[in-house]
């Protein structure tokens, strides 16, 4: 079998690469020259897990490549980014111009797979008719699925081969011929449905996420209002067997919660009011830890401030819609402290890799993704404010030095009560 993977990006890569690792002959197509360029210097261009590795392996095996264009095959992977536009509905751009460039390659009987998340009946109302003007017949000449991915950033190369997968195909056959490509390397079980049933979903699972966090958001601001700890309290509720409250943080980020249920908002606006009230509770959480780090900036009586971790969660280098960048952007726009941002995952100008430099002097520290390297902060003694603060936004710090208090959003209302009793 030969695979096209359109899109090299965070799925579109460890996609391509397990193919080709399990004897298909995969060729990677992306826009941009330079991940072409890097990939077929053997070097992936994004962090995750075992993906270098496994490219060495499949180049050395003469099964991959990548290139800016399509090329006939058995079956075309779409893997490209659908964005969010300004009335928050999907942007099928790329969607639609990797499908332009293979219609010269494809021929008869291949399978044409969409993994790129789309809007319900996006497949029917758009995809499908695209083939069809091209005087196709879907379930007869091509095969036509939706096959949403639903890997774990940082788990990727694990959750490919043993996750579910919704093979859902506007016709039967269409499953059928899906259900083929995935057999390939897939342990967990195929679920056969229609296009429609695939994309509604891979919404819901990532709505049901986001509005469940949303609910633990939620509660964080009320449990500290009422003086009492939330993150005991989730704890708890936990303990029963039917209850799962999600954890509290400094917002949802990423390109999939922070984003997908804006796709099932924007078909059914009228209707879907939870999924857009819990979007705004969300979205309302980088505003709710600026005005405490104001609180407790106030309380220790400084402005020197460092942000550790600006990706959208911990032990990934991604910071799409990551909740740390809005945070930083209001904490510099209305504010006049003085900010250093250290991130180990992430290299951008603004960041400062050496955690002692970025935190010397430092009265507050504020904690905004739960990398492992920060559920011990070891820092140099002599670079120490003896009054210095860590304000957990993540609750994944373990230890920060002696001298260190640290605050999460559970011990919040404490910790500023005290400085009224101080007052
Ligand atoms: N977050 C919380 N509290 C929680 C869990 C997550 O605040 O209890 C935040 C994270 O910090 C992050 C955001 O939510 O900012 C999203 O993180 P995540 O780990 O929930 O998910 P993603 O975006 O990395 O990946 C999700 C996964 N979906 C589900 O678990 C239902 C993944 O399986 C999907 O493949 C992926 O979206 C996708 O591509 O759609």
């Amino acid at each position: 079998m030969k695979i096209n993977t359109m899109g090299l990006g965070y799925i579109g890569l460890p996609t391509s690469i397990m193919f080709a690792k399990h004897g298909v002959e995969v060729v990677g197509i992306d826009v941009n020259e330079k991940v072409i360029e890097s990939l077929n210097s053997v070097q992936i261009h994004i962090e995750e897990p075992g993906l270098q590795d496994a490219l060495e392996e499949v180049v050395e095996a003469g099964l991959f490549k990548a290139s800016l264009h399509p090329e006939p095959a058995d079956a075309f992977i779409v893997a490209v980014p659908t964005p969010r536009k300004q009335d928050q509905s999907c942007d099928l751009k790329y969607v639609i111009s990797a499908v332009e460039s293979i219609l010269p390659v494809v021929s008869q009987n291949n399978t044409i797979i969409i993994e790129s998340t789309i809007e319900p009946r996006t497949m029917d109302d758009v995809i499908k008719p695209l083939f069809e003007s091209h005087g196709y017949t879907i379930g007869e000449d091509l095969y036509l699925v939706h096959c949403p991915e639903r890997v774990l950033p940082g788990n990727i190369m694990y959750e490919l081969i043993y996750n579910n997968r919704i093979v859902g195909g506007i016709t039967e056959e269409c499953c059928i011929a899906g259900e083929k490509v995935y057999r390939t390397f897939v342990e967990g079980e195929i679920i056969k449905t229609d296009a429609k049933t695939a994309e509604m979903s891979k919404l819901m699972e990532n709505t049901y996420r986001d509005v469940n966090i949303a609910l633990s958001n939620e509660l964080t601001k009320i449990c500290n209002e009422l003086s009492i700890n939330v993150l005991d309290v989730i704890e708890m509720s936990n303990k029963h067997p039917r209850v799962n409250l999600h954890s509290p943080g400094p917002g949802v980020g990423g390109h999939c919660l922070a984003v997908d249920p804006y796709f099932v908002i924007s078909k059914a606006r009228e209707t879907a009011e939870l999924i857009q009230l819990s979007r705004d509770v969300n979205n309302s959480m980088p505003s709710y830890i600026e005005e405490n780090i104001v609180n407790l900036l106030n309380k220790v009586d400084g402005n020197k401030l460092t942000i550790l971790g600006v990706t959208y969660k911990g032990n990934v280098d991604d910071i799409r819609e990551s909740p740390a960048l809005e945070i930083i952007k209001r904490l510099s726009e209305n504010h006049d402290f003085q900010i250093t941002i250290h991130d180990p995952h992430v290299n951008l100008p603004y960041i400062e890799k050496d955690i002692n430099k970025a935190t010397a002097d430092a009265d507050l520290i504020v904690v905004l993704s739960d990398h492992n390297e920060f559920k011990n902060i070891e820092l140099e003694d002599n670079n120490q404010n003896k009054d210095m603060l860590v304000f957990d936004t993540k609750n994944i710090v373990k230890t920060a030095g002696e001298d260190l208090s640290i605050v999460t959003l559970g011990t919040l209302h404490e910790y500023l009560k005290k400085e009224l009793v101080l007052q």
